[in-house]
């Protein structure tokens, strides 16, 4: 993009993202134009105004963003949004900072996208390509911004995660590696329904030298690549393999270590951990470098993590399953070792998913259901003798009355936390709060 500075350009979305994007422009000599619909973004005060060319907060102003050459969109702004349209029917070129970074970066990329399992295995990839002597970091939807990423020194590989709306507004970005890791209902308050979600995911494909995907979830299959990986549990080449009596995680063929060796547990863990081996190897890593990894992998918080152990009762805060498939394998990997009830606290915003999907498993595996939230009474209504409560402290006050030697208490809510929380790691920080005020 030698042409960059001629052009007028507006950043439309303050937030992480949209801050980096500016510095970004702002260190190529660019000024922009910075836009929120928010009236009072919290990123507002990191920005000098003089350094920029004006700044309007409030409603997007469709004639302004109309005279612009490129929108930087925000990821959480809709391009369906009227002024956005209206602006791009008028000539102006969207794309978002994963487009801008695609255009300006030269090292390798792996991409990783998918409705659950995204930060596991973007954290794994990073840490398997470091364990093997290679330069790589984490950005994207994980939380650093790519622009941020790219500004610094001395990276071989960036590993990013990816969400849709972040794909939706991205055409060249190039990498080594890519893959969906599995699509279920998720973000259906911003798709026609879920064809227009995975069509979104697709693009993680696009100009990718090797797609990895689920082959055991159809819509992950790359419709367009040149060249492909399919993976599964059962599968002979990568998968789980009996050797030496015990379970080992197989990678390229060959046996790479016991599973009971790895820290992270469950069987949607053996499937992320495959998928990263097939990625890192992809972007250069031993397979050394794959086993110290995932020998000394510290699980990331609020993921099916241990708060407490009292009474021998388990508390778990799986905060971060904030759709009806992340609980799904939250309870497919937890139930087989409880002995006693399942107590699950679910609810939230459901983001227009049809929380139906729950209710065989609510049935099967679970013996209490307490709900909170928007979604609440929608998710109460699949299983007999559920209750609702108006906070997750009452939640945690109920569940440790009803709980017994051998239960566990799950948090796994299937639902967002914006209704009743700042985000997911605030829900999962009270829960672990109430708690330990409650039963240590
Ligand atoms: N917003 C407005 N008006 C605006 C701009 C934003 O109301 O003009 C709202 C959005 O609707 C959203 C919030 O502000 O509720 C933040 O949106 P944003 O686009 O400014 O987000 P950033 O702070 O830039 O963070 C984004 C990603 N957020 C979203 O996609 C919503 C972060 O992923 C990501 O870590 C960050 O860029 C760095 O790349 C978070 C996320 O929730 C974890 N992602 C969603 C998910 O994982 O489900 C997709
Ligand atoms: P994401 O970044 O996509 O939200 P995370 O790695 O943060 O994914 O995991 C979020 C939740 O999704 C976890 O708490 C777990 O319950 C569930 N999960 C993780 N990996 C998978 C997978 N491969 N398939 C289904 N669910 C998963």
């Amino acid at each position: 993009m030698q042409s960059l500075a001629k052009k007028r350009i507006a950043v439309v979305g303050l937030g992480l993202s949209g801050l980096a994007t500016v510095r970004f422009l702002l260190s190529k000599g660019i000024k922009p134009v910075l836009m929120d619909s928010r009236s009072k973004p919290a990123g507002i005060e990191q920005i000098a105004a003089e350094k920029v060319d004006g700044i309007y907060l409030g409603e997007l102003d469709a004639n302004r963003l109309a005279k612009m050459d490129i929108i930087v969109l925000s990821p959480g702004l809709s391009p369906t949004h009227p002024a956005i349209r209206f602006a791009v029917a008028q000539g102006a070129m969207l794309m978002g900072d994963v487009e801008l970074f695609a255009r300006f970066n030269s090292k390798a990329v792996v991409a990783i996208t998918g409705s659950n399992g995204k930060s596991t295995v973007t954290m794994l990839v990073e840490a398997m390509l470091k364990c093997s002597g290679i330069k790589a970091l984490a950005a994207g939807n994980i939380g650093l911004p790519v622009l941020d990423a790219l500004a610094q020194p001395d990276i071989d590989v960036f590993v990013l995660e990816l969400s849709s709306f972040q794909l939706d507004t991205t055409n060249s970005l190039h990498s080594v590696a890519a893959c969906i890791l599995n699509i279920s209902a998720d973000h259906l308050d911003r798709y026609a329904g879920m064809a227009a979600y995975a069509a979104s995911k697709q693009r993680v494909y696009q100009h990718t030298q090797l797609a990895v995907f689920n082959l055991d979830d159809a819509a992950t299959t790359p419709e367009q690549a040149e060249h492909t990986l399919g993976i599964k549990l059962a599968d002979s080449d990568y998968g789980i393999a009996e050797h030496n009596g015990q379970r080992w995680l197989k990678v390229a063929g060959e046996p790479l270590l016991p599973v009971n060796d790895m820290t992270l547990f469950g069987a949607h863990n053996e499937f992320n951990a495959l998928v990263a081996c097939a990625l890192a190897l992809a972007a250069g890593a031993s397979r050394e470098g794959l086993v110290s990894a995932l020998q000394q992998f510290v699980s990331l918080p609020h993921r099916c993590s241990l708060v407490a152990e009292k009474h021998a009762v388990r508390w778990i805060n799986d905060s971060k399953a904030t759709n009806i498939g992340a609980t799904l394998a939250a309870i497919a990997g937890l139930r087989p070792g409880v002995s006693g009830k399942l107590i699950l606290i679910a609810g939230g915003d459901a983001k227009g998913a049809d929380v139906r999907e729950l209710s065989s498993v609510l049935q099967r595996d679970v013996q209490q259901l307490i709900t909170l939230g928007q979604d609440g009474p929608a998710i109460a209504a699949l299983k007999a003798g559920s209750i609702q409560v108006k906070s997750l402290q009452e939640a945690v006050k109920v569940a440790a009355k009803l709980a017994a030697p051998g239960d566990m208490v799950l948090l796994s809510p299937a639902c967002a936390s914006l209704d009743m929380f700042k985000s997911y790691a605030d829900r999962g920080e009270q829960f672990a709060a109430a708690v330990k005020a409650e039963v240590l």
